[in-house]
């Protein structure tokens, strides 16, 4: 499978990675938006969040247990903003289910 992030978790790409276990992954994004700008992904490829179901839900309920360790490792005491794309709308640009954390500033109240 032609998947960026399949081949980040494979170490075919390098990455900056903060957090790892047999499940999941976390690592710098590339472009950051933010101060602490961070991916939290599945190792198992599922697409996006439309791709998420009863057989594969528990890795993202890992990942939602993974963020917030994540977020305090990275010192974002005053709060963070996790978000996943989904889809061509949303420009969803990597199709691999990955859950942005950002943080490390104000962030704007808006988001779209
Ligand atoms: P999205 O637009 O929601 O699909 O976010 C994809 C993110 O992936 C985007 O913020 C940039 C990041 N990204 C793309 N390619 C790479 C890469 O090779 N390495 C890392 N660390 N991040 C990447």
């Amino acid at each position: 499978m032609d998947c960026l992030f399949c081949k980040i978790v494979n170490g075919d790409i390098p990455s900056t990675k903060v957090y790892e276990d047999e499940k999941v992954l976390a690592f710098r994004d590339i472009n950051p938006q933010a101060p602490t700008h961070i991916l939290v992904i599945p190792k198992e490829h599922i697409p996006s969040v439309d791709g998420i179901n009863a057989d594969n839900s528990a890795v993202v309920a890992h990942i939602f247990e993974c963020i917030p360790k994540i977020a305090a490792a990275e010192g974002l005491t005053n709060g963070y903003r996790v978000v996943s794309n989904c889809g061509d709308d949303a420009c969803q640009s990597v199709k691999h289910l990955h859950f942005h954390i950002l943080g490390g500033k104000q962030l704007a109240d808006t988001m779209a």
